[in-house]
This record gives C-alpha cells, structure tokens and sequence, in this order.
C-alpha cells in the first residue's frame, strides 16, 4: 500500500492542472509532468485534442445509446436508465409495492408475487393476515446471455431480503416469475451461465443455516452450511444445489460453460463478526458443471425439500477451493475468456485466476497454482469491470478511486518482471461498491464508458436532510483516459448495474392481447360468456362479483356498476387502445386500489365491498383531453339489518 497515497495525489494534481482528458496515454505520473507544460497541452500537445465533456451529452430529443438496467437495493425494483444521459427511463416494480402500477395488488401480479413460495412461507404469512412479502433487496441485475453476450431476452435478480429470485421480461419489461430458493438462506451473489447460453441461473445463499433449518440447532455452526444454487433460466425451477464451505458471496461464470465461481468469506464459519475475520486467508470456490451434472445422472445427491443437493465441501470431485485473502468480494470474469479477478475487500489486492489452469485442480494440482496475478492496487478493491482492451477498473471502496490497471502487466509482474500494472487512478465521490463498463460483462465489452456506484453522496447535491441520495457517476474511458462526466443521485440503492447496446434491446410498445400474463382472466372470461375485448358486464355467482370493462379514451365501458355490501368484487379492464404510450388506469377511491392497463392489456383486481354508497372510480394515467372525464360510480348497497 505504500504507494496508495503518491497515486492519489499525482491525480488530484493532475486533474487540478488538467481537467481535460487526452493529454498523454499513461500513469498519473505522466500526466502530472504535462500539467507542468501548462495549458498548451490542452489543445493537442503530444496527444488527441481534449474531448469536450459536451461530447458525452446527449441533447434533448436525441436518444442514448446504452440501456442502463439498475438494482435498487432495498427498495426491491429495477430501473431502466440511459447511457450516457444517466436520465431515469422506467422503473419495473419486482420486489417491492408500486403505488403507480398496482405491483402487488394487482391478481395479475399477486399471482407472479405468490405463486412461487415456499408452502411454509405461504403458512407462515397467512398467519399475519397476508399473502406475500412487501420488501425486498435487489443487488444484482443481470441480462440472459447466448454465445457469451447479451441475447435481450430477461433480466434476472436476487433478492438478499427474502431468499428469492426474479425474472424480467425484457420485451415488456415487467417482471413474469419470482422463486423463493429452498434449502439456504439470503441469495446474495446472481449471475447467469453466459455460455452457450443461459441456461443456468447462478444463485449464492450468502448466509450459513443448518439443514435442515427446523429450530433444532443453533449453537452448533459446524452444522450450518451455505449453498449454492443454479436456477433453470427457461422454466424457472431450481436444477441443483451444492453444500460449500464458508459464507458464499459474489459468482459468475465463464465463457466456456464449464464453471461457475463464488467467491467465499467466513472460512472461519463463524456466527460473530470476530469470528469471521479471525483467519488470513478465505477462498473462490469453482464449481465443475460438467462433474455436477454427471453427478446428477449417477444420482450422488441428497434430496431437500424436492431439490437435488451435492455435498461440494471440501474434498468434494464438483469443486475445487483456490485460497485468497480474508474477505475477498466481487467475483468478474474478464472478456478475454481466460481471467477471472476476485477482489480482495480487506486485501489491497485483485487475485487473477486463469481459467484454462482449473482442469488441474481436479487432477490433484496445488489451488494456487491456477493463481497468475495477485496486483496491489489501493484499499478496499470491490468490483472489477473491463472495457475489452486487456485493462480492468477496480473500485476502491476506502480509497474513494477507480484505479485502472493492465492484465497482462500484472501478470508479468507477478512473474517477476519489472511491470507496473496500475494505469491511472481517478476519485470519485464517494465509496464507490460496484462499477460496470458497457457490455462489459459479455464478449462485447467495448470500453466507452464506466459507471461506478457510488454509497455515499456527502456534499455532492444540495442537502435533503440526514438521508442522502447515492452518487452514481459516469466516466468516459473511450479514448484512454478516465474522465468523470457526471453525478446522478439515485435512491436507496443502486448496488449494481449492467450497460446494454441499445441495439440488444427490443420491447414492445403495444402488448399482444394473447399475453400469457392475463391468462387467467381469459379463462375467466370464457366461462362467464364474456367477451373480453369489448366486455360492459356485471356477472354475479353467489357473492361473488366479476365486473368487466373495457376501456377505449376517454371512456370506461361501463359509467357505474352495483354490487352488495360484503360482495367480493373482481373489476377486469381491458384496454382497447393501441396506440403508443397509451395507458389507462383504474382507480376505486378509498379502497387502496389502483392498476396501470397498458394499451391492449388486460388488468384486474378483487377486493371485498364493504363500504355501503356511492364510490367513484377513475383513470390516474393521463390518456386525453378529457382524461379527468374518464371515470365511473360503483354503488354498494347496504346489507339489510
Ligand atoms: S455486493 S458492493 Cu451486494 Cu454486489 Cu458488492
Ligand atoms: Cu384513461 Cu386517463
């Protein structure tokens, strides 16, 4: 680390004296020397003219290039963002309630929310009076990949909260499956396989439970485990499980579809804080797909809860432990198809695995030995992103910097050779936790542009109070130098992010009216004799109430309906529009109800009338000039005493 600090403030100075990029390839160190030039340099000495931050804006009316699908943390949802405008485009409710769309109160939601519990979470909710969770932690969006880049289908996520996993529909953007894991506990880490193609979804158990987890055991750690598990992206169910030892943390995959990675803290598998950062050294655990799955056609797996389990601990034939430093974090496979770089957190140091050793481990060969570059780089490394060039960018969380560094350098230098791998470090405001490249999770990776995320924002915006925004910034780094072009402030809290070719995603703007997500009310419709398209009918069966309308701007189909008081009421919209950016609602004042109804979609919801008179309903999405118009009367009517 004794170099930290001279790094810091060669770059501090030379962005003082430069605060344009370009001036020289190279370390800080260069550019500080230039700055002594003076200003001249700025027009091109010896290097590309200063690109304008300008160049990076993108004016109104003209579209980003990148999509941006952000975590959010405990806020449980996803946001669709521009690259580079860094400007918020959508938000898709996943985990969370979404006051705006009826996410969670919808029947067409409550199904995606509920279906896919565990039946003793379902009992253990019913108990409260309620049918799924309200929260969630979303850290880890990620894009299903073919052939090792993204392929525009789904987005898949964790959510550490509640031991779920997620799947978005990338042509509607909404959310189509939500699974609860069995058998562990808190999916941390997230990535899919990225070749041939997802395939596998890769899913870490940070935190160590006994197994079964039935109350029996709670002092003895020995008998807690951590698993991994590998979700089938198509159909959503869990395909496998390994048992490992230690907390599970980050993973990802390779480009081969032969492993899968997962860095590991806690080897001490303690339950306190001291006891967890007694020891020097954690590990990544590589799992061997090809093992496992031959594994599963042996049938050398025990059954949990419907779940094949592997016992992958050490000594296992399905993984293979390399050790590292105490509490290493972020877990990148780098494009070049051969590294892999695990971040140290509490060790200066980026570990780099090369991939093409790992065979041997399971051959007998030392761990270590897959073991080609261990770089010192500053204080607190997270995550590492890759812009395809052979240079990785590592956020230093305590340092407040990304720090910029060569591959290959640094694995001539842990060969020996007098290389110095770090390029340039660059600060940023403030504790930076995961950083992303465009495309660079895939074979893709283009190198245009670094967003680091950072925790805090401190004086960055004007205050709002105790509670500050996040700070994500985003860097150019397309012509070889870093620059810091802008500040979003974000709400709690974008963990992670992924940058996608704007060419790779393709939604709709009109929903197919054949959708599998009103499927139910299809049916339901059937049997009511209903026509669904242009329905303006009140169907009774017993107290039950199915209310069905239609909508075309600025008009429900029906202006009023009746029901009894202690009816359970189902009211079906159906919007008939098709034209772009059309959305109508439905909102049933003083019921805590309302639903978006995209243009040819179907929405619908059921409540219990309980309040005797007159309540109105209305469109909350704005359709039309008479949009304040667009609305109805459901009458209760008393229950006679
Ligand atoms: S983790 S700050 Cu939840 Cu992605 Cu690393
Ligand atoms: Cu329909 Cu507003």
């Amino acid at each position: 680390m004794s170099d930290d600090s001279k790094d810091t403030k060669d770059t501090t100075a030379a962005r003082q004296g430069l605060t344009r990029r370009g001036l020289f390839a190279g370390t800080a160190g260069t550019a500080l020397a230039a700055g002594a030039i003076g200003t001249g340099a700025l027009t091109g000495l010896g290097g590309t003219p200063a690109k304008a931050a300008g160049s990076v804006e993108v004016k109104p009316g003209e579209l980003d290039d990148y999509y941006g699908f952000w975590s959010s943390g405990q806020s449980g949802e996803i946001r669709i963002m521009g690259v580079p405008s860094m400007r918020e485009f959508m938000r898709i409710p996943v985990f969370n309630r979404c006051s705006a769309t009826g996410w969670g109160s919808t029947n067409e939601s409550l199904k995606i929310l509920t279906e896919g519990l565990l039946p003793e979470t379902r009992e253990f909710l019913a108990k409260r009076g309620r049918v799924t969770y309200d929260n969630g932690d979303l850290h880890h969006p990620h894009m299903s990949f073919t052939d090792g880049t993204y392929d525009g289908r789904y987005i898949f996520a964790n959510d550490k909260a509640n031991t779920r996993v997620a799947r978005i529909r990338c042509d509607i953007m909404k959310t189509d499956k939500i699974i609860e894991i069995p058998n562990t506990s808190d999916i941390h880490g997230l990535r899919p396989q990225k070749y041939p193609r997802t395939g596998y979804v890769f899913a870490n158990g940070e935190h160590r439970i006994p197994l079964p987890n039935d109350g029996m055991i709670l002092d003895d750690p020995t008998q807690y485990h951590s698993i991994f598990t590998a979700i089938d992206g198509d159909t959503m169910d869990v395909a496998w499980q390994v048992i490992v030892d230690g907390n599970l943390d980050n993973c990802d995959a390779d480009y081969e579809g032969k492993w899968a990675f997962s860095t590991c803290y806690n080897s001490e598998e303690g339950v306190t804080l001291a006891d967890m950062a007694a020891n020097d050294q954690d590990w990544v655990v590589v799992f061997n797909i090809r093992a496992i799955e031959e594994g599963i056609a042996n049938g050398d797996y025990t059954e949990h809860k419907g779940v094949k389990v592997f016992d992958g601990r050490h000594g296992s034939k399905y993984t293979a432990y390399i050790p590292l430093g105490n509490s290493p974090h972020g877990c990148n496979m780098a494009p070049d198809k051969v590294h892999l770089c695990i971040n140290g957190k509490l060790s200066p140091t980026v570990t780099v695995i090369d991939v093409t050793k790992l065979d041997a481990l399971f051959d007998g060969a030392e761990p270590r030995s897959a073991v080609v570059a261990e770089p010192e780089l500053g204080l607190g490394p997270l995550h590492t992103a890759f812009d395809g060039r052979g240079n990785a960018y590592t956020t230093l969380f305590l340092d407040s910097q990304i720090v910029k560094w060569n591959i290959d350098k640094a694995i001539q230098a842990f060969d020996g050779a007098d290389a110095d791998p770090i390029i340039e470090k660059v600060d940023v405001q403030y504790q930076p936790g995961h950083n992303h490249t465009s495309m660079g999770e895939t074979l893709e990776a283009d190198g245009q542009y670094l967003v680091t995320l950072n925790k805090f924002s401190k004086d960055r915006f004007l205050n709002v109070g105790p509670l500050k925004p996040e700070n994500d910034q985003l860097i150019a780094i397309g012509d070889d130098r870093m620059e810091v072009v802008h500040d979003g402030p974000t709400f709690a809290e974008p963990h992670d992010c992924i940058i996608v070719r704007a060419d790779i995603v393709n939604p709709v703007s009109i929903y197919d009216r054949m959708d599998p997500m009103w499927e139910e009310a299809r049916r339901q419709a059937e049997i009511d004799g209903v026509d669904i398209d242009y329905a303006a009918d009140v169907i009774r069966d017993g107290n039950k109430v199915r209310v069905w309308m239609h909508s075309v701007a600025p008009q429900f189909s029906l202006d009023s309906f009746e029901v009894n008081q202690g009816d359970e009421v189902t009211v079906y919209v159906t919007n008939m529009d098709d034209v772009d950016d059309l959305t109508h609602g439905f909102t049933l004042g003083n019921h805590g109800i309302a639903m978006e109804v995209g243009p040819q979609a179907t929405a619908s919801v059921t409540f219990t009338a309980d309040r005797p008179g007159v309540h109105w309903y209305y469109c909350q999405w704005f359709c039309h000039a008479l949009h304040m118009e667009m609305r109805g009367r459901m009458l209760v009517h008393p229950k006679a005493t």
